[in-house]
């Protein structure tokens, strides 16, 4: 038996350290890292059995072409070379014919690794592509943070252990972010309490000491109305405010327009729920408070972060001291992205895509997309307003490349199917986006069948296009090195030395104080001038306000994900299942739907399938539907994203994923 160290490559903010034990070659158990400061020897269910997908039969093997009808998965085998050549005279044609902007790249964080995620881009800037506004996830969080905070990072999750307060606001932390959890039991046997606030009673709320069922997209009213009270009651930390922001006047000026009442109502919650919380922060100065991503997902979800982001300087919870301090990303590691993506290669600027509308990408946009070129990604389940996305796919003239591991739903569709290695056959460096570690990993095994891994793939093509020029001739080696050597916050030993494959480094000083230079100018800004309105105040939503569309479908939905699928990935795990949707008892009784049953979600855009589940954990009038499962029969189970929307946030242009108005009807009445 021996033990292999490698780092899990998935879109998670606990990015953990893995511990592989192997026999004969073949992976036969995983564990968490123990010397990993954060993981510290766990892992969550998903991953505790991920080697049974690196070494499943059902893995992508070979390249193959199709034969059959879009969509309909069926393909033959062809060698890499066929499969380059074919790729290299399709994209030379799209390109004489059409231009470079006729190629649309689709790719996200599938594996979170620094050169697979950016793999694909020195040949999409060398072909001049149209360029991809990678937006769906975090696009919005991270504006709204950097417009107050600048390029100050998160605070550190193991500060929580000491807080005597912990606010879950928009997250789920019993599944999206299970290594944080730790903390909060360490702080709660010192007394600590942990607040959930969310629309709906998730994981992390059953576990809570309190949980506030704010109204969706009721967060920014709610953080500047605890804002304004403590500003009433003098509570607020006016040293750290004199010394470390600029803004506040402006902003205390726009509170008082504004009744605390009115604020209140705005957030769903009553009045004695928001005293108490009043209380609870009053007495418990070591705050800690975990934002998550989840809150910004809707029309108005910027302006959540940013109010947040405004309570937490206001009450001093940036200045270092013991258990205080505000999470939404941790953000260390900054890196020169151009060692990644070498914008230097596009001659002139090409049209920008924002993912989130791909459907409109691939059915209205002039000059059409001819060539749709997808890794480490799964448009056809992830992406929203899926009913465009699968007829932008089910186009004659579109040429789709997709080179993945598994046969996803967007996989059927591909005219060329690529295999994709996983992330334990390749080299790459991994950085958390919730905490602050970070290490370089070899391959545990060799690679699968013909599978190649994102960087070998790109540099085989290139090869076969011609193309000359640094980044096509580099290693991999030499592909990481140039980029770790650019990493902020990397010790200078590590630097000067060369970070060794199974090192875990650690960016974090707990006992420092908090780092104001990277603020702008040094100074938190309350009022930024440069996002519109400067002054953080309440957002009217669009989608879950638009009293029309209320009229016919009057039912808001949500869409968080659930503990055994990653987004999308793992969804081979659960062939034929479609899931749950959660309704409040008055929302059934009144369209006298039963518990168990197969309903059907649906509204303008489109229909989902699910078991109905019926629970006060959710609110009058607000659906949730857990988890991204594949669709896996066209005629009755098309995927969740049929019902959201290519709608963005206020900010940063992110997808609106929990802003959809539905109704729900019993599936065997659908009309
Ligand atoms: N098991 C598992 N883990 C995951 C993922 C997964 O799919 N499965 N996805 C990964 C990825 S890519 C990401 S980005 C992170 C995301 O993880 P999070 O940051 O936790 O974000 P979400 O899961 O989208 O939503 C978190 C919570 O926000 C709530 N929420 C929705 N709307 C609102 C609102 O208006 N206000 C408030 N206060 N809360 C709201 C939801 O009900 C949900 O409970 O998780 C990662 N981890
Ligand atoms: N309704 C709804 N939709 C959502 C969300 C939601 O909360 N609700 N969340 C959104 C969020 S936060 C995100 S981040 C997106 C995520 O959307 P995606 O980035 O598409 O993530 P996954 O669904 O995990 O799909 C990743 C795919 O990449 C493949 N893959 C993994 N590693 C590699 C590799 O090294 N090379 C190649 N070529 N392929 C690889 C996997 O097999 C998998 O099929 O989904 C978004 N969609
Ligand atoms: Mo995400």
């Amino acid at each position: 038996m021996e033990k292999r160290k490698t780092i899990c490559p998935l879109d998670c903010p606990d990015a953990c350290g893995i511990t592989a034990t192997l026999e004969g070659g073949k992976i036969i158990r995983l564990d968490g890292d123990a010397d990993h400061p954060f993981t510290r020897g766990f892992l969550c269910k998903k991953v505790r059995t991920y080697h049974h997908r690196v070494q499943s039969d059902e893995r992508v093997l070979f390249p193959q072409v199709r034969t059959g009808a879009k969509g309909d998965a069926r393909f033959e085998q062809v060698s890499w070379d066929e499969a380059l050549e074919l790729l290299a005279s399709r994209l030379t044609e799209i390109k004489r014919e059409h231009g470079g902007e006729a190629l649309l790249p689709y790719c996200y964080a599938g594996n979170m690794g620094a050169v697979a995620r950016w793999a694909g881009y020195p040949f999409f800037h060398r072909y001049g592509a149209s360029r991809l506004m990678q937006t769906i996830c975090s696009s919005a969080a991270k504006e709204a943070w950097a417009a107050h905070c600048g390029s100050l990072p998160g605070s550190p999750p193991e500060k929580a252990s000491d807080a005597d307060l912990i606010l879950a606001w928009g997250i789920d932390i019993k599944v999206t972010n299970v290594h944080f959890w730790p903390f909060v039991t360490q702080a709660r046997r010192r007394g600590a309490k942990l607040v959930v606030i969310d629309p709906y009673r998730n994981a992390t709320a059953k576990a809570a000491d309190f949980h506030l069922r704010v109204r969706p997209g009721g967060d920014a009213a709610l953080a500047l109305g605890l804002l304004k009270q403590f500003l009433d009651q003098d509570r607020l930390d006016r040293k750290f405010i004199e010394q470390y922001t600029e803004g506040f006047d402006e902003l205390a000026a726009s509170l008082n327009q504004h009744s605390i009442d009115a604020l209140v109502e705005d957030t769903g919650l009553s009045r004695k729920q928001f005293d108490a919380l009043v209380a609870l922060i009053a007495e418990r100065p070591k705050t800690f408070i975990r934002i998550g991503i989840g809150i910004t997902r809707n029309t108005t979800g910027a302006m959540s972060v940013r109010a947040i982001s405004c309570l937490a300087a206001a009450l001093g919870l940036f200045d270092g001291k013991v258990g205080r301090g505000a999470l939404l990303m941790s953000s260390a590691f900054s890196g020169d992205s151009s060692r990644l993506e070498f914008p230097q290669l596009l001659e002139k600027p090409t049209r920008s895509i924002n993912m989130v509308q791909l459907g409109d990408a691939l059915t209205k946009l002039t000059p059409p997309v001819k060539a749709l070129f997808v890794y480490s990604s799964n448009p056809l389940s992830v992406a929203p307003d899926a009913s465009q996305v699968r007829k932008g796919l089910a186009r004659e003239d579109l040429f789709t490349v997709v080179h993945e591991q598994f046969l996803t739903p967007t996989a059927r569709y591909a005219d060329l199917l690529l295999p994709a290695t996983t992330s334990f056959e390749n080299c790459d460096v991994y950085t958390g986006y919730g905490q602050f570690q970070m290490g370089r990993v070899e391959p545990v095994i060799p690679a699968r069948g013909e599978a190649l891994s994102n960087f070998d793939l790109f540099q085989r093509l290139a090869e076969k296009m011609g193309y000359d020029g640094e980044p096509f001739r580099q290693t991999i080696g030499e592909r990481l090195d140039g980029y770790i050597g650019t990493l902020r916050g990397l010790p200078d030993a590590i630097r000067k030395e060369g970070l060794q494959p199974g090192v875990i480094v650690t960016s974090v000083n707990l006992a420092s104080a908090g780092d104001y230079s990277r603020f702008e100018r040094g100074l938190f800004q309350f009022a930024p001038q440069q996002v519109e309105p400067a002054i953080p105040r309440v957002l009217p939503s669009r989608e879950f306000a638009d009293a029309e569309l209320k009229a016919r479908f009057p039912l808001r939905l949500i869409t968080p994900p659930m503990s055994g699928l990653l987004n999308s990935t793992f969804g081979e795990r659960f062939p034929g299942e479609i899931g749950t949707v959660m309704m409040h008892p008055q929302d059934a009784d009144a369209r006298d739907l039963k518990a168990g049953e197969r309903v059907e979600i649906f509204n303008g855009r489109g229909r989902n399938q699910r078991t109905l589940v019926i629970s006060e954990d959710t609110q009058p009038g607000l659906v949730v539907v857990q988890g991204i499962y594949w669709e896996n029969d066209a005629s009755e189970s098309t995927g969740v994203n049929d019902l959201t929307s290519q709608q963005t946030t206020d900010l940063g242009g992110s997808g609106t994923f929990h802003e959809s108005l539905v109704d729900v009807r019993s599936a065997s009445d659908r009309s």
